[in-house]
């Protein structure tokens, strides 16, 4: 009885645009959806810094260098917030990390894809970065305190990121023919793994009906798709690219555009580990943290020194 009560409650808040806190009382399974996607938020910032990271000592520029090094520096903030909201939901970073290095979590999909050319720096800022803020945009209204709170200072960054992608593919794409080239490359093969960053259709996506009951989700997948889409196709006119979609077509109608079917099996299966570059991904981070045992070994002594020298004193 008790618990159905609370149940009425929690929705009651909810319904009433009222932020979930740490210590309120909240349903398991409220709990666990959201130590779910607040922590494979975080690890697709951390393993998203990836891609980007291959192309730092190759930046054509003292100017592109600094700035993809700021942006690559935002991603790895972006993590930390995200896995201190993370850890107010009662579960440790330790857990979550453990869960990373061990690939039982999932991370964005688009970060098991490899970045080919100087291009493709301005592909992901300007497509993925342009994803995730569509997407957090709509998170910085979702129901959980914490989580929003953090999504709005992560949203001011990511505008930042996805115009330095823009500019790097702008610029290419009325440099020479070859650069040109380059450019529609990068778009032809970022595409279709961009669009479907967003997960399954609203049919097929599970964790879809829970979220939007309880405004963790403020649109579905379908939606967000769809509205990333809108923004995009013109920004690709814009700068002369061509999306790489026959099926591409304004829909009077609906005032949408009408768009092809994406390949839900290479999704899937990048999903589950089977992405051109899931492994290097994993081993990468796992490498980086064995290496790094020295730096909290030695944060740790530091630490220990300063509590004891306190307990003397
Ligand atoms: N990749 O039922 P749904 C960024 C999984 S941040 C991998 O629809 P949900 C910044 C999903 O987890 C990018 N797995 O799931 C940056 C679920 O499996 P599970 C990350 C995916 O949670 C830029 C299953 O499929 N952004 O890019 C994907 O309702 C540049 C069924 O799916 C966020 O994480 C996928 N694309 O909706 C950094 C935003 N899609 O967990 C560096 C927050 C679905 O049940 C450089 N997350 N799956 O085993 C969300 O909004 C949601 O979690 C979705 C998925 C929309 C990602």
């Amino acid at each position: 009885m008790e618990d159905i009560k609370k149940l009425e409650e929690f929705q009651a808040k909810i319904d009433a645009e009222i932020k979930i806190e740490p210590k309120d009382w909240m349903p398991e399974d409220y709990r666990k959806h959201l130590q779910r996607q607040i922590s494979q938020h975080a690890h697709s910032e951390i393993i998203g810094m990836q891609p980007e990271g291959n192309w730092l000592l190759r930046a054509p520029s003292l100017r592109a260098k600094v700035v993809l090094l700021a942006k690559i520096q935002d991603e790895a903030g972006h993590g930390l917030y995200l896995y201190s909201a993370a850890e107010t939901l009662g579960k440790s970073r330790t857990e979550y990390l453990n869960e990373l290095k061990t690939g039982k979590a999932k991370y964005s999909s688009i970060f098991n894809y490899p970045t080919l050319t100087w291009a493709d720096m301005g592909a992901v800022g300007w497509l993925v970065d342009g994803a995730a803020i569509v997407n957090q945009v709509s998170l910085q209204r979702t129901s959980y305190g914490p989580y929003a709170r953090g999504m709005v200072k992560i949203c001011k960054e990511e505008s930042f990121h996805q115009r330095q992608g823009y500019e790097i593919i702008a610029d290419m794409a009325k440099g020479t023919p070859e650069q040109k080239e380059m450019a529609q490359d990068a778009l032809n093969r970022f595409w279709w793994p961009s669009i479907m960053m967003f997960g399954p259709h609203d049919s097929d996506s599970p964790n879809t009906g829970n979220a939007v009951k309880w405004k963790i989700k403020r649109a579905t997948n379908d939606q967000l798709r769809q509205s990333f889409i809108d923004k995009t196709v013109h920004q690709a006119e814009i700068i002369g690219l061509t999306i790489p979609d026959p099926d591409l077509k304004w829909n009077e109608e609906r005032g949408s555009y009408d768009f092809g079917e994406m390949d839900w099996d290479e999704f899937w299966s990048v999903v589950k580990g089977g992405g051109p570059c899931s492994k290097q991904r994993l081993k990468h981070y796992n490498d980086a943290h064995n290496n790094g045992e020295w730096v909290r070994e030695a944060a740790k002594a530091y630490t220990d020194k300063q509590t004891s020298k306190q307990n003397v004193a």
